[in-house]
């Protein structure tokens, strides 16, 4: 077991500035309004560094930046670009320690996820989007004897991308790496509430990119958020965030005719069949550590495995064995090695989950475990704490109908296969899943039948570069990790060449 000292304390691996501006064309850049606003730590509550409040002006200053950077780096070769996502990816990692700490200050997680799961994840993406680049090829179509179509990939130029706050640096990764493989230069907006580790990120990588191919601009979603995503000089945005945010960036987008990617909420179900409780045996030991995902990263992730739906035939035993689970996880000081679950990453996110404790109580769900905001005590009693909770209710309470972003799983039975099928599908949304059996063709027909873009089997919460990642309905448009990803990044320039001596 370590503590990590807080950032800046006597024996800490980081520290923070206690101001960030705005990182532009490679250099930190004053917001020119001159406006801060504070962050706090999710951890004690405390405020530990301003951050530049960016508006339109900013994020002008920063497509200038990259404008002036983007035809330079899409000319660099393949080679050139995957060398250095390698060495970006190589700084990361010798850093790793320094980061998670970081990371798990501005953000409330657990450094231990970050040290095992966010970081790691970031440092493979990168390095797989460089194998990814070097092995694309173009393409050749011969027409006719004498004629040829060639394909080629161009950069689009520069691209926006706007990112959530409860994987910062992962998100940011997942983004950069693919729009820089493909040759484009990029404005980010990290989001307002963990707006401080991905800057440390850049002063890190600093020296390795040409300035102006990543430009950060921070602020709020109206004030820098929105001018990013409506400018004209945009060529793509990527987009994570809320569903009803993501309706308004394809507004913007769609003004300006260009694509957008959205990655949104989700509500996802995670489906126990009966035969998981044919034995007692690691199988089933690890269907109930799937059940207790939900409270992974606090249950700040888009596929957060909220709905729990388990067969009748095992439901009380199953649960109660889960619920034994749910007792034993270990929450508390973000900064211990130990720790599994943290602080929820604002505020106002805390506010937003009690909101719903209250919901589901009212609406007449039963709380079986947790419910309730912690006081962790000392230092800790300011962080924004919530014990993981388990309801009990049917699927047409608000509570498995909406998005929480919380520790919190809704339980309920089904009868049969289309009974789970049905009530999994009866959402809006269709980001992730989980399925748990012993029979391949129970996994492959429920997999099948779920609609939503990631259906785990007998796994959950994995995110391997090597596989796509978006959602149907209202959990997005496009998707993320795989080398297809390249191509979004990408636009298609055809050469169509006639080699005929003859006349047309
Ligand atoms: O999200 P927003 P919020 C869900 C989750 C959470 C809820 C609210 O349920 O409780 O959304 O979180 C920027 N134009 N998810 O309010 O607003 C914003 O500054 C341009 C799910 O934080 O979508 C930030 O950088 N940009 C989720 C980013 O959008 C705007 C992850 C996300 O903020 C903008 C996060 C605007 N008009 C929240 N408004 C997931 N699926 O992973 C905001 N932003």
């Amino acid at each position: 077991m370590t503590v990590y000292q807080p950032p800046g304390r006597p024996g800490s691996v980081v520290e923070y500035r206690s101001r960030y501006e705005h990182w532009i064309g490679g250099a930190w850049t004053p917001p020119i309004r001159g406006r801060y606003f504070e962050n706090p730590t999710p951890v004690t509550g405390e405020v530990f560094c301003e951050i530049a409040r960016g508006t339109a002006e900013d994020i002008e200053a920063a497509l200038d930046a990259a404008e002036a950077a983007a035809p330079a780096w899409g000319r660099t070769s393949p080679a050139e670009r995957a060398q250095t996502l390698l060495r970006i990816a190589d700084r990361i990692e010798s850093h790793l320690e320094a980061l998670a700490v970081a990371e798990s200050w501005d953000n409330g997680k657990p450094v231990r996820e970050a040290l095992v799961a966010d970081l790691p994840l970031a440092v493979d993406h990168l390095r797989y989007f460089a194998g990814a680049l070097r092995a694309q090829e173009g393409g050749l179509s011969q027409l006719d004897e004498d004629t040829v179509a060639y394909h080629f990939h161009e950069p689009l130029g520069v691209v926006g991308q706007i990112i959530p706050w409860n994987f910062p640096l992962l998100m940011a990764v997942w983004k950069l790496a693919p729009a820089l493989a493909a040759g484009n230069a990029v404005v980010l907006k990290p989001a307002e509430q963990t707006p401080a580790s991905i800057m440390l990120l850049m002063e890190l990588i600093a020296d390795l990119l040409p300035p102006g191919v990543v430009n950060v601009v921070n602020g709020y979603g109206l004030e820098a958020g929105r001018p990013l995503a409506s400018s004209p000089r945009i060529r793509k945005i990527a987009f994570t965030g809320e569903t009803t945010t993501g309706r308004l960036i394809m507004q913007y987008a769609g003004a300006n005719l260009i694509p957008v990617s959205l990655e949104l909420g989700g509500k996802s179900p995670n489906l126990f069949f009966a035969d998981v409780a044919a034995e007692r045996d690691a199988f089933y030991d690890k269907a109930l550590e799937g059940f207790t995902m939900f409270a992974l990263n606090q249950g700040e992730v888009c596929t957060c495995p909220s709905r729990a739906l388990i067969d009748t035939a095992i439901y009380d035993t199953f649960l109660a064995d889960g619920l034994d689970r749910v007792r034993a996880i270990r929450q508390g000081n973000p900064l211990d090695t130990d720790t599994m679950v943290g602080a929820q990453a604002s505020r106002e996110q805390l506010e937003k989950i009690l909101s719903y404790l209250e919901i589901g109580q009212a609406e007449g769900a039963k709380v079986l475990v947790g419910g309730e905001r912690l006081d962790l005590g000392g230092e800790l009693s300011g962080g924004y704490y919530v014990a993981p909770t388990v309801f009990e209710g049917d699927n047409r309470m608000r509570i498995f109908q909406e998005e929480i972003f919380g520790p919190v799983v809704a339980v309920t039975r089904f009868d049969g296969f289309d009974d789970a099928v049905d009530i999994a599908n009866d959402t809006a949304y269709g980001l992730g899943a989980g399925v748990w059996t012993r029979d391949g063709a129970t996994a492959y027909r429920a997999g099948r039948a779920i609609q939503a873009g990631r259906v785990w089997t007998n796994a959950y919460h994995l995110y391997p570069a090597h596989a796509a990642f978006g959602g149907y309905k209202n959990s997005g448009i496009g998707r993320e990790n795989h080398k297809a990803l390249l191509e979004h990044y990408q636009q298609t320039k055809n050469l169509l060449v006639s080699y005929s001596p003859q006349a047309l």
